[in-house]
């Protein structure tokens, strides 16, 4: 398998920590998707229309969500993860449902928008230049219908960024945070028994984004999540998905 992902991507490190604790053997082709923007080139599109990543790769099988690596990883584990059980089986469908509500993208840039005022001016600029370059493609490409999705993708990013009190949307999007944090069970070992679920793998991504963004303080210090998340970063999977619970510029620079 081959898994299409970058470094600094969120869904991507759902896609990566999932095969990961599923111990779905894979090969990593990393891809800059901020500098030379490869999820716009014509190859990637030819495996992906969607031009997002994570994609998966298998023998011409292709799963373009990070949704769907996620529920492949739960299939393959069987029973080492939760998701077999089928008494917590309609619980963990909904959480992870709940967590693919809230907008990891308005967070993320909604908070480096409020802390970093240069990315004020940058971020509608990029978004701009990113439509045009759409825009000029879109008249002899293929995949125009994608294109066009594409390009109201990125009016709509434009329009959030660069419209409205940025600290009021901000805070809309911590409290989705913290409404769907509420409905996680009490963790015993892990969040559905002592078996890992789908729900444990996009927390543990959730919690690092957090802490990414100096966001961690919606999880009270010493609470039951908290010491969940600490114990989770100690695994080894954790460690090798590349979970950043740190902005890395030079890595983005490098496209690393
Ligand atoms: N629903 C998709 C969303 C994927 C997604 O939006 N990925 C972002 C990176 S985290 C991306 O590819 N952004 C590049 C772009 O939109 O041009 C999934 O879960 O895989």
């Amino acid at each position: 398998m081959i898994l299409y992902n970058a470094s600094s991507s969120y869904y991507s490190m759902i896609g990566r920590l999932a095969l990961l604790e599923a111990s779905i053997p894979f090969e990593s082709k990393r891809m800059d998707i901020h500098i030379t923007k490869e999820q716009f080139t014509t190859w990637y599109q030819a495996i992906n229309s969607k031009m997002t990543v994570p994609t998966l790769v298998d023998c011409g099988h292709v799963w373009t969500d990070s949704k769907d690596i996620l529920k492949l990883s739960a299939n393959l584990a069987g029973t080492q993860w939760s998701d077999s059980d089928p008494n917590f089986l309609p619980d963990i469908e909904k959480l992870v449902k709940e967590h693919y509500s809230i907008s990891i993208e308005y967070l993320t840039f909604g908070k480096a928008l409020v802390t970093i005022p240069p990315l004020r001016i940058l971020v509608p600029r990029m978004l701009h230049k990113i439509i045009q370059n759409l825009e000029t493609e879109i008249v002899d490409s293929s995949n125009s219908e994608a294109i066009q999705a594409k390009i109201d993708l990125n009016q709509k990013r434009l329009a959030y960024f660069s419209e409205g009190n940025r600290i009021d949307k901000l805070d809309i999007e911590r409290n989705n945070v913290l409404a769907y944090l509420e409905k996680l069970p009490v963790p015993h070992n892990q969040l559905f028994g002592k078996k890992l679920s789908s729900v444990d793998i996009v927390t543990a991504v959730l919690c690092g984004r957090l802490k990414m963004i100096g966001e961690y303080g919606l999880i009270q210090k010493k609470s039951p999540l908290d010491r969940w998340f600490n114990n989770f970063q100690m695994r080894s999977a954790f460690k090798r998905a590349d979970i950043w619970l740190s902005f890395q510029p030079l890595r983005i620079l490098l496209k690393r």
